[in-house]
């Protein structure tokens, strides 16, 4: 994207946002059909409803600048620039996936975009992404770390280490949480004490910002003022974005702990009609917006056929990029392992 011409243009901007927006959105769809047909192991954790989150933060960022996602990592990647064909054949455990076949949903990964890992373990990328902050201020550099975390995610421990540490050590680095309304099939807010997520940064000193995170106008001009805030010396700051997660928490949910017209009444409100709507207002045609719709659903749907043709990497390769040490020591009684 570039960023200058864009500011100078507006729509074109929020125009080349809704396209990232569109690309997630077909990622998501086509991942699910490819789960559901079993050409995908394990679990998917899919995004749709929240695209403007991730694109409106990660689309201010700089290719030098690193995110740090978890679970619901699809959009974060894509938005920061990693590639959704590699992807896909992650997802599908094939060659020219972008953790070599080994990571698949959770733990997607493109180091080349500043993309430092998807996370299965909720809160795990808080720590890491303070690491990487606190390595950017040793080496003196002027990039900046964003990470995810879901309004469940701010009931754990580490989260509070986290911002503890970036606060103390004032580093770049931008908290970006979720809050979709749910933890699982948990409505968050029934399990969280006093008045939230937002509340809580203020707690440790970190000034913190609300944002409507399905309208990305709102959620890009926010980010990009924060953003401009960490990179030049500001500290920590944490963005709070109310969104809701349209689908199950993962492929397999029935969603039978939502009451009856909950999910069609958020749909509503979901991020790409909104944009389309303001796109219209701003003067683009409906055919336009039609015409970046399909590319982005053409674009995956030959990244879905491309992963599906890919071949799986072959046996011998499991070893390699992984840590192994052999098998353990005999334990003893006397002294742990002899
Ligand atoms: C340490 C840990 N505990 C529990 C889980 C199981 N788990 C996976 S996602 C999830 C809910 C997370 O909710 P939230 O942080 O709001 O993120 P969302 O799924 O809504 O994006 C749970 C409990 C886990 N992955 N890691
Ligand atoms: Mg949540």
């Amino acid at each position: 994207m570039n960023q200058t011409t864009a500011r100078e243009n507006k729509p074109a901007h929020i125009f080349e946002l809704y396209q990232t927006m569109c690309l997630i959105r077909a990622f998501e769809e086509k991942a699910e059909i490819a789960f559901d047909d079993g050409f995908i192991n394990g679990s998917i954790h899919q995004y749709i409803g929240q695209e403007a989150v991730g694109t409106g933060v990660c689309q201010n960022l700089r290719a030098s600048d690193y995110i740090l996602s978890n679970h619901r990592g699809h959009g974060h990647s894509i938005a920061k620039g990693a590639n959704p064909e590699a992807m896909m054949k992650e997802l599908m455990g094939r060659v020219g996936g972008t953790s070599g076949a080994k990571g698949g949903s959770m733990h997607i990964a493109d180091f080349s975009v500043g993309m430092l890992g998807a996370n299965g373990v909720l809160a795990d990328g808080l720590t890491m992404g303070v690491g990487a902050a606190q390595a950017i201020t040793l080496k003196g550099e002027d990039n900046i770390v964003a990470v995810f975390v879901g309004d469940g995610t701010t009931n754990r421990g580490p989260f509070y280490e986290a911002l503890n540490w970036a606060m103390v050590y004032e580093l770049p680095i931008l908290f970006v949480c979720e809050n979709n309304t749910y933890a699982s099939s948990t409505l968050t807010r029934s399990v969280t004490a006093g008045e939230g997520p937002v509340a809580r940064a203020k707690a440790f000193g970190m000034p913190a910002s609300d944002v409507d995170g399905n309208d990305i106008v709102a959620v890009d001009e926010l980010a990009a003022d924060l953003i401009a805030r960490v990179r030049s010396g500001g500290g920590p700051h944490f963005l709070h974005a109310r969104t809701y997660r349209v689908k199950g928490h993962i492929s397999r949910d029935k969603l039978l702990y939502r009451r009856d017209g909950e999910t069609s009444e958020n749909w509503e409100n979901e991020p790409l009609g909104r944009c389309a709507g303001w796109l219209a207002e701003n003067g683009f045609d409906e055919s336009e917006l039609r015409t970046a719709h399909s590319a982005a659903y053409a674009r995956i749907d030959a990244a879905v056929e491309s992963a599906k043709a890919a071949p799986f990497p072959d046996a011998a390769l499991a070893y390699v990029d992984v840590q192994d040490f052999g098998p353990p020591e005999p334990w003893t009684k006397e002294g742990g392992a002899s």
